[in-house]
């Protein structure tokens, strides 16, 4: 008989009835599971280690994994729900096919294969090898991220490949490349523990990141000021020793306003800057004119704020600086990331204990997916499509003639702008729901509808899929070996569990048997993810994201391994930037002149607010695995409109009234929640929801023009009272299961 980690009737006490099962019928009824997993959990960045209980080839229940050193055994409310997917009810376990005007019907996988090998050639054949694109998701490991990036450009030979990340990590990657010539967190979160000034900018850490909070308090219960830069009080701004509520899309000039108090004040370190930087003048010059009272009419933040920031910043020894997709997720991305990191050059606080910079990545494996090769202008090691020394070397890895290696093509959005132009025909997708997660999903819809033929891989249905001509039964985290890296940098092993449930299959299968149908099966003979990973090793050798020295062995007597790791005896490089040599072509950081811009879309009489849109702590990014656990669904059901009450009152608009907002795209209703803790002049939708639902509807393709992410946080709206109350979850729960 198994023993509960942590008795039932504990758990009933700490959570309450809502529990509701009787101790008899609790795990403590179950048996002795067959095997317990040490492996991650398979949400966010974070990756916390768990320990996954399987009984019968099913995933029963976790416990928590203490040793592993970052979250040790703490998990969020999504981390101790996630074991539910794996026997989910709603599992794919065909592979299915669309019948016109009659839905999906399941079909063997050889007649999948069949059709969806001649379909792919008949595309191509007609239109060209670009005309199919591929879009993928780093949900996957290293070596799904990897095999897919060689997937397309060798068996499917198309240049059309991007991925879910274009809606996540890009400008903070293509910041970091800029200014220190590598993109990786450039700490680990153990340096927070004694920084003595700890600024978020844009990110609802204790919501997206919830056992990052713990590093952060850690800074605080040893005095460190922590200063959040957030249009909404967050709960980790709550904590706060000072929140600096921006206008939606005026980071840029708050953290120009900033280094002109560090400039001003001589708050700098001249060392520093003279010995490993270049480009502070172009810097200093940008901010010359950004002045107190400047700042304050363009962020919307009390001038005292501002030079409070300055004041804490400035002469402190230790600082961390997290930065996350508030100011990210901009046509400006880039520029906002740049601008974070001339605060941190401009004190030389970097490359020390205690003295640190991350972006904090957001997907389970947004760090390792965006270093081996499923970007449009990727190759594996974060090399460069178009550079004819990195093609050359990847080429030989695969064994292909360079020339055959296509070269950069259209980002995510843009893949499916060609497709609404007719110019791409087919599509494979893989861990990815654009339909929910792009911008402006009324076009993205339209696009879907255009595409003569669309294979979906998942194991959920997800509302993309619906629009797929044939949908393939993937596989979880835990069906499959291999390694994600989390957002510190650690390289970490991800251990298979369990099988895939009924005819589903692996990914990795899936790909391979597309690959050798294609005719390409040369190039992909692996029998094992660890194979993959090898091949990985070797051609992320040399590269920028070096991976040669890790092994699976290795991160298993370790805990992890931090990347870059050049050689098997290298210990990996928790810290970076300790030899002050940087990866940029001259070996110095590179400050840059950052002047301030608007926003793409400003408010005006006819769009008189700001929408800004992000996420809460149950729900996980388009929704279709968390929206399927009850617990979760039950903590936040529907998609509500955070609004301040003052603002509410002008408009008339009571607690969960119905209130349609408008933007340049389309319409969405969404039920008023009443908030003190957001600017005034600022409206927030999560935006785990589809259809109706979603917020997307509204949002808008502006793009940033370096790493053309969208602007998921501003655009301007209108609102209108419909003058009704919504009706409650309960009563929208009880109509839909009518
Ligand atoms: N619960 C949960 N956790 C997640 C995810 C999830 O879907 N659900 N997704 C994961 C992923 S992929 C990601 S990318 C991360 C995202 O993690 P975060 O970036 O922390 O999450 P968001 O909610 O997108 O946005 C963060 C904050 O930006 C603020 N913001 C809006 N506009 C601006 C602005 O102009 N300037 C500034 N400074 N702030 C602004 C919003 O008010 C919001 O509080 O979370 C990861 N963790
Ligand atoms: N308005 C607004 N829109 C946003 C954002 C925002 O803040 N505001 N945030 C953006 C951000 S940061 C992100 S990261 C994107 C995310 O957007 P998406 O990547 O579209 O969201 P997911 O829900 O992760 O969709 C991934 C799909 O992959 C499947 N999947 C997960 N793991 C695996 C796997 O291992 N194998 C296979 N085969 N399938 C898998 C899931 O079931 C799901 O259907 O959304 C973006 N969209
Ligand atoms: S913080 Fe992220 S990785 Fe950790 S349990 Fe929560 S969702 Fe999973
Ligand atoms: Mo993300």
């Amino acid at each position: 008989m198994a023993t509960l980690p942590v008795p039932v009737e504990d758990l009933i006490a700490r959570f309450g009835p809502s529990l509701n099962f009787p101790p008899s019928q609790g795990y403590a009824g179950r048996d002795e599971p067959d095997e317990v997993v040490k492996t991650h959990c398979c949400f966010c960045g974070m990756q916390c280690g768990i320990k996954l209980l399987v009984k019968d080839n099913r995933i029963v229940g976790f416990e928590p994994w203490e040793e592993f050193p970052f979250n040790e055994g703490r998990l969020c409310p999504k981390g101790v729900q996630r074991y539910l997917q794996n026997n989910h009810p709603d599992r794919l376990q065909d592979p299915l096919e669309r019948v016109e005007g009659k839905g999906f019907r399941p079909v063997s996988w050889d007649a999948a294969y069949d059709r969806l090998v001649s379909e792919i050639q008949r595309i191509q054949n007609q239109h060209g090898k670009d005309a199919l694109a591929m879009l993928s998701g780093v949900s996957l490991t290293n070596e799904k991220s990897y095999l897919v990036g060689k997937f397309a450009r060798v068996a499917l030979k198309t240049r059309n490949l991007d991925y879910n990340g274009r809606l996540c990590m890009v400008s903070a990657g293509a910041g970091n490349k800029k200014a220190f010539g590598l993109d990786r967190a450039s700490n680990t979160y153990a340096d927070l523990a004694h920084a003595e000034v700890v600024m978020v900018c844009g990110s609802n850490v204790s919501e997206t990141f919830p056992t990052l909070t713990h590093w952060i308090w850690q800074a605080r219960d040893f005095g460190a000021k922590l200063i959040v830069v957030d249009p909404r009080l967050t709960p980790i701004a709550r904590t706060a020793d000072l929140h600096l509520p921006v206008r939606p899309g005026g980071d840029s000039a708050l953290y120009g306003a900033i280094l002109h108090q560090l400039i001003k004040h001589e708050w700098l370190d001249r060392d520093f800057i003279n010995n490993y930087t270049s480009g502070f003048e172009e810097a200093k010059k940008a901010v010359e004119s950004y002045d107190l009272e400047w700042a304050e009419r363009t962020t919307g933040i009390a001038k005292e704020k501002i030079l409070q920031a300055a004041n804490w910043w400035g002469p402190a020894k230790t600082s961390f600086l997290l930065h996350a997709r508030g100011i990210e997720h901009q046509s400006k991305g880039v520029e906002n990331v740049l601008a974070c990191i001339n605060l941190v050059l401009a004190t030389g606080r970097i490359g020390k204990p205690y003295c640190g910079y991350a972006t904090i990545t957001g997907q389970g494996n947004g760090q390792g997916g965006r270093e081996h090769g499923h970007k449009c202008d990727q190759l594996p090691g974060n090399r460069d499509i178009e550079n004819p020394e990195h093609r050359k070397y990847i080429s030989n890895v695969w064994g292909i003639d360079e020339k055959d290696m296509p070269g950069k093509g259209l980002t995510a959005y843009e893949i499916m702008e060609a497709i609404h132009r007719g110019e791409i025909k087919g599509l494979i997708s893989i861990c990815f729901n654009p339909l929910v997660s792009l911008p402006n999903n009324n076009m993205i819809r339209e696009a879907l509808e255009k595409l003569e033929y669309y294979v979906c891989i998942d194991f959920f249905l997800n509302e993309t899929a619906r629009h797929a001509n044939l949908i393939l039964p993937g596989s979880l985290h835990e069906e499959e070996d291999g390694t994600v890296t989390t957002a510190e940098g650690r390289v970490v092993r991800i251990r298979k569990a369990v099988n895939p449930p009924g005819n589903a299959r692996t990914d990795t299968g899936i790909l391979l048997e597309i690959a050798k149908r294609l005719g390409a099966e040369k190039h992909f003979t692996y029998n094992s993810s660890e194979e993959i990973f090898n091949e990985l090793r070797v051609a992320s050798k040399g590269g920028t994201a070096d991976y040669f020295g890790i092994t699976y062995k290795k991160i298993e007597d370790n805990m992890g391994v931090f990347w870059p790791c050049p050689s098997e005896d290298h210990p990996g490089t928790p810290r970076l930037w300790e030899d002050y040599k940087f990866k940029t072509p001259d070996g110095r950081a590179h400050f840059h002149g950052v002047p301030y811009r608007d926003p793409a879309e400003t408010t005006d009489a006819q769009y008189p607010m700001i929408l800004t849109t992000g996420r809460v702590v149950s729900q996980y990014l388009s929704g279709t695995q968390t929206r399927r656990i009850g617990k979760l669904v039950d903590q936040y059901p529907e998609p509500l409109l955070e609004i301040h009450p003052k603002t509410a009152a002008r408009y008339g608009i009571k607690e969960r009234e119905l209130v349609r907002v408008s933007t340049r795209r389309g319409s969405a209703e969404f039920p008023a929640q009443l908030v003190e803790t957001i600017r005034e002049d600022t409206v927030f939708v999560p935006y785990h929801w589809p259809g109706r639902k979603s917020v997307n509807q509204l949002t808008s393709g502006h793009l940033d023009p370096i790493s053309k992410i969208p602007e998921f946080k501003v655009c301007a709206c209108k609102l209108e009272p419909l003058g009704r109350p919504a009706p409650s979850a309960a009563e929208t729960k009880a109509y839909a299961s009518a």
